[in-house]
Formats: C-alpha cells, structure tokens, sequence
C-alpha cells in the first residue's frame, strides 16, 4: 500500500526504523534539523528534507513542515518514534486528511488514551482492576478533600493530561491538599493546556510493570511477556528487563488477560503499552496506555524475535500481523540500559559535545541501537539518550553477566555517560536479587 516512509523522529530510534524500512524493501526520508543535518539517521535514510531549525519546535514538531516534506518526497506513510509527535491526536488527524498513514493506532484511540481519567474509565468498563481513586476528574479542592478522606492518606494527584510522572503530586495529609490541588492545577494547565486531575491512593514501594501489545486491523495480536521498568530516577527509566524478576507464572496469566480487555475495549491497533503497577501485597492495578512505540521494545524483540517495527509497518500497510499468540515463543531474559549522556556524579546533568571515539560493544546476544558515530555531536536541543545496550540471556543471571561484559566494553569520549552507574548496579545487592521497587535509585544511590 505504500513504498516509502517518512520518520519523523531523529537519533537511536529514527535509525531503528530506517533499518527496519530497509529490511522491508521500503524507502526511507529522513526529517531533520538545521543542526542534525550530519546525524546518523539523515546519512542511513534514502534521502532527506531539512524541516526547520535547532529547537523540536521549529523542526520534529513542526508538522506543517513535516506533512510538507512527505508530500514532496511522496512518502505515503509517516512513523512518528517515540515522543515529539508520536502521541499527537491532532497530527495523526492532519495525516490521514492528508491521505498520509500515520504507522500507528488511530486519532480517535491516541485521544482516548491520552486523556489518564478517561483512559481509567474504559479500563473500569472492561473489568481491569483499578487503583482505588476518583471516577473521572476531580470537580474541586473540597470535593477531593471528601474522597482523599474516604480514601486514607496519603494520595496521589495526577494531571488526566499528563502521564509518565508529569504534573503528580503526593499528598500526605489534609493539610496539604488544597495547596496541592491548586499546584497541580496549575502545573498541568501550563504544561498540557488541561488542568484536569484526577486522585489514586498513594502505592508505596510499587513496582512498575509494562504489557506490549501489537494488534492488527482485524483483530489479530500478540500480548507479550511483561517488561519490569522499576529502575527509574525521576520519571526517566535507566535499565528495563523482561520478564520481570517480581512476576509470578500466576500474575503473568493476569496481566495478559487485563491488557486483552484493553486492547478489546478500544479495538487497539498497532503497537502499544499497558502500564500497571505491582503493589508490595502482589496486586496489579492498571495505570495507564501508551499508544506509541516504546524505547524499551527491544527487549520484548530479544525474548521473542518479533521486530515489532517490522509489524508495526506491515500492519499500517494494511497487512496482518505475521505471527499469533500461539506461534510466539517467549524465552530466556533481556535487560536494557540506557545510555545517556548525562553526569550521574553531578545529578545526571546534562553533558552534551564532541564523541571524539567511541567503541560500541558487540558478540553473542547483545544490541546496541544507538546515533554514535565517531566524531558525532551529542547536541543540548535535544534528549541525552545516546545509545541502549540491550542484552540475552538463557535466564536473569546470565543476562547480568552478559551485561556486565557489555558495558565493560562500551567506551565513550568526550560526554560522561550513564555507563559506570549501570556497572554499579550490576553489582548491587538488591538489583542482583531481584528484590527492588521505583524507589530502588533513590534508597541506594540516594537520588
Ligand atoms: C503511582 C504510584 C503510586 N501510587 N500511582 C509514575 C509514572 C506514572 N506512569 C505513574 N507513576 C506512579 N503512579 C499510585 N497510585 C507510583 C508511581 C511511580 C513513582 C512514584 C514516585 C516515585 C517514583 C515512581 C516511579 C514510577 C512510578
């Protein structure tokens, strides 16, 4: 249905999707910036179209000039990655009004799920354990003062607008809810241009745990094993594993059948991600739905072999998904680490400037996907995820040592980089264990 693609995206994962292209026999276009125009992602694409300048404003979010950049190279498809526009309701609309497919589920699915309280909502209907909170959004700071009470402190607000951490609040005690209700509010108008908010009993010590799904038009899919993404220093996730170390056979059943009933609900196309958490008493409570491809999918791929870019393309050209449930065999352990250029002994500022040389580590069962080249500038404008060392092994152990070997390889100059951070949690107790939780940096590392 269509022969060339256009990624509107750049770095690690915008080369993830020209080589998937490539494997497909699809063209690719490249979109960049002013300052990107020698990146990795311009060099390895078909061609390329300059869509504004440095900042994501005036290039990656420009979609005037992006729609305009696919109409002239007569890409017939947009993939939009991982954030900028990926989880725009409004461009995956202008796309298909432009006759452009956008490679993901539809407008109408990315709103829906975009919206935490209404997503929360269809989740209710679907029988999907909750967490104990508000139906919907909160009318005011006296009506939350009610329900926190019924609740129990503490509680947790959180922006219907928002996701991934952004606009939450901890409340602790009655005293400080109409402050935090009014912050929040705030917050979240001024950061989503929706103030909305919604209220959740505050988990303690909660595991994050994440279901990929990939769904074809017509109904066919796959629910993979669960990812475990606890390993997180304000809202950003440092190292993902899959299965997750915490998940019983017997909770693994659940959450596949609570991700089922989402992706029913919704009809959910495409690939996306269930986010539950895992509470200290082995409850699963669902969270939320991201409805884009995730940074973290490579280590579903590794226990699997499903490319799920692959799939994702095939199934926005109409195709269906090449493998079922049945046929999908999950096994061994993957584990990913991030690498950001970022200083973890200056409170992971960032560090961005020249790579003068790099050595990327390579051998039996580990990926790196990553925007390295030698001589590449790691720019400000931009987010500092340089490169995911991502690694297999028969079982969790053996990943452990892989990793280790890995990363030991890995040599950066220039930025410092999250890179001795992961080494020193390859040898915490904890992690080693098995036995951690979100607050896993903040108690050991103490951030
Ligand atoms: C929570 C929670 C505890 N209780 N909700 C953060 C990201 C977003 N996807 C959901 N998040 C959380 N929601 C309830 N009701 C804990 C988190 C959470 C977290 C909280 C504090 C510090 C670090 C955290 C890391 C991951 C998740």
């Amino acid at each position: 249905m269509f022969s060339k693609v256009l990624i509107a995206n750049r770095g690690e994962i915008a080369v993830r999707i020209v080589r998937a292209c490539r494997d497909m026999g699809l063209h690719s276009v490249a979109i960049h910036s002013t300052v990107d125009r020698n990146s990795l992602h311009v060099k390895l694409a078909d061609e390329s179209v300059c869509v504004g300048g440095a900042s994501a404003q005036a290039s990656y979010l420009n979609i005037p000039n992006i729609i305009s950049a696919a109409e002239i190279t007569g890409a017939k498809a947009i993939h939009p990655g991982y954030g900028f526009l990926a989880e725009n309701a409004d461009f995956a609309e202008i796309c298909q009004e432009c006759d452009l497919t956008f490679v993901g589920p539809s407008a109408e699915v990315i709103s829906l799920m975009g919206d935490k309280a209404q997503a929360k909502v269809t989740a209710r209907k679907a029988e999907v354990p909750l967490i104990e909170g508000s139906e919907g959004l909160l009318e005011d700071s006296d009506q939350a003062r009610q329900l926190a009470e019924q609740i129990g402190y503490p509680v947790l607000l959180k922006a219907a607008g928002g996701g991934g951490g952004k606009g939450m609040r901890i409340v602790r005690g009655q005293g400080d809810l109409e402050s935090a209700f009014q912050m929040a509010q705030g917050e979240a108008k001024a950061a989503f241009n929706n103030g909305g908010l919604y209220m959740e009993q505050y988990l303690e010590n909660a595991r994050h745990i994440e279901v990929q799904i990939l769904f074809d038009n017509e109904g066919n899919g796959l629910l993979f094993p669960e990812r475990e993404c606890s390993v997180q220093r304000r809202h950003q996730k440092l190292i993902e594993e899959s299965p997750s170390p915490a998940v019983t056979p017997q909770a693994r059943q659940k959450l596949m059948e609570y991700a089922s009933r989402i992706q029913k609900a919704v009809r959910y196309k495409s690939a996306g991600t269930a986010e539950f958490l895992l509470d200290k008493k082995g409850g699963l409570h669902f969270i939320e739905m991201n409805t884009r491809l995730q940074v973290e999918h490579g280590v579903s791929e590794m226990i699997t072999g499903v490319d799920i870019v692959r799939e994702q393309l095939a199934i926005a050209s109409g195709n269906r998904i090449g493998v079922d449930q049945k046929g999908l065999r999950a096994g061994g352990h993957a584990m990913e680490f991030r690498i950001n250029a970022e200083d973890p002994e200056n409170n992971f500022a960032p560090s961005p400037g020249v790579v003068h040389r790099v050595h990327l580590p390579a051998g039996p069962w580990v990926r790196v996907d990553t925007l390295l080249e030698p001589g590449t500038e790691v720019l400000p404008h931009y987010d500092s995820l340089i490169a995911k060392v991502m690694v297999w092994g028969e079982n969790r152990n053996e990943a452990i040592r892989r990793a280790r070997r890995a990363l030991s390889e890995l040599s950066i100059e220039g930025p410092k980089t999250t890179r001795e951070f992961h080494l020193e949690v390859l040898h915490n107790s904890r992690f080693l264990s098995g036995d951690y939780s979100t607050h896993f940096i903040q108690e050991e590392f103490g951030n």
